[in-house]
């Protein structure tokens, strides 16, 4: 006995030393522990509270918000990385207001919940830009903007891309049995794809939705949700899986079943994203079509960061430009200009 106590106080002292990340509390950048710059009054200080690293396409974002925040661009980047959690997000946008940053970027985890906050923000005078996913507040006044991705027309366009193909292959009447891999429940990507699919799918009544399951947008979910739809139906069509790294999951557990995907296999597979792996995937032919996300945030943020600063008027909504791709195309040219 006296030996485990021992082995829990080691570990308790390990974990309070390095930071313990696998208990979800939220994981610092070594940046946050420099001094704030006392010296250089014209520096920008930006708090950004980051949903996680759950994806390709998040750490494409949280690089391209580093590498644009950056002291010689004129900024202090505070970066928090809230390990999937909402409630470090809100802790981390707390210690920002109490830090009394210039400006609060947040990119939050799910829709709702924030109207607390983003008073205590606004009372302290601090514009908050939100990022990527979207906030659902009583009071569109409590935060300054936001810039990000139209997933409902992402959803839609998969849902055209889809309609289309199935004609192409003279399977336009056929009956249809589709699964869903969902993203995190409650995020912006997560409503905005299954709605904008929904839409494109209620024009077609032989189209069967046979489940919708959350693999929380992590590989590792993504595969034991797909061993969960393969183990639970037969005969499945179209794969719809609302971010790469789940669609990478769910092609090694169809893989792992015996079975194919892509344009020669057993199964559709759509997905949304678009990252570098999954093009590389596509042109592997186990993708068929895949629905760009753009996560190259940084500079837009900086700057309409810079036209505040100047006391110019912002956008309150600003969409970034989107496209997608399937296997028809000419990846490996497309791959070749991308820095995701
Ligand atoms: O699609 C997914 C990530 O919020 C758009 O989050 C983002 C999504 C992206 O985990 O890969």
């Amino acid at each position: 006995m006296k030996n485990v106590c021992a082995g829990i106080w080691i570990l308790l002292i390990i974990c309070l030393v390095c930071g313990c990340s696998s208990s979800g509390q939220p994981v610092r950048d070594e940046t946050a522990y420099q001094e704030r710059p006392q010296d250089n009054e014209n520096q920008i200080v930006v708090g950004f509270s980051q949903v996680g690293s759950e994806s390709d396409w998040r750490n494409a974002n949280s690089e391209s918000f580093r590498s644009v925040f950056t002291e010689e661009n004129g900024y202090y980047l505070v970066f928090e990385d809230a390990q999937q959690k909402q409630e470090n997000q809100l802790k981390a946008v707390r210690d920002f207001i109490l830090q009394e940053v210039d400006y609060i970027v947040l990119d939050p985890i799910v829709e709702t919940g924030w109207d607390s906050v983003l008073v205590e923000a606004k009372d302290a005078g601090i514009p908050v830009i939100i990022v990527d996913r979207q906030v659902k507040v009583e009071d569109d006044d409590l935060y300054t903007c936001w810039v990000g991705s139209d997933f409902r027309r992402e959803g839609r366009l998969a849902g055209k891309w889809l309609e289309k193909y199935l004609e192409s292959q003279g399977r336009g009447k056929d009956r249809i049995r589709m699964v869903t891999l969902q993203g995190t429940p409650g995020s912006s990507p997560q409503i905005g794809r299954t709605k904008g699919f929904a839409s494109v799918m209620k024009r077609h009544k032989n189209w069967e939705m046979l489940e919708y399951q959350s693999g929380d947008f992590t590989q590792a979910k993504g595969q034991e949700v797909m061993e969960h739809f393969l183990k639970t139906y037969d005969g499945i069509d179209v794969v719809v899986s609302e971010n790469d790294n789940m669609t990478f999951g769910a092609v090694e557990a169809i893989e792992e079943a015996g079975l194919t995907c892509g344009p020669d296999g057993d199964m559709i597979v759509l997905s949304f994203d678009a990252v570098r792996a999954a093009l590389q995937a596509m042109e592997a032919g186990k993708i068929n079509a895949d629905f760009e996300c753009n996560p190259l945030l940084g500079s837009m943020v900086s700057d309409i960061i810079h036209r505040l600063e100047r006391k110019e008027t912002v956008d309150k909504i600003q969409y970034v430009d989107e496209q997608y791709f399937d296997s028809d195309m000419d990846l490996s040219a497309i791959m070749d200009g991308r820095a995701y």
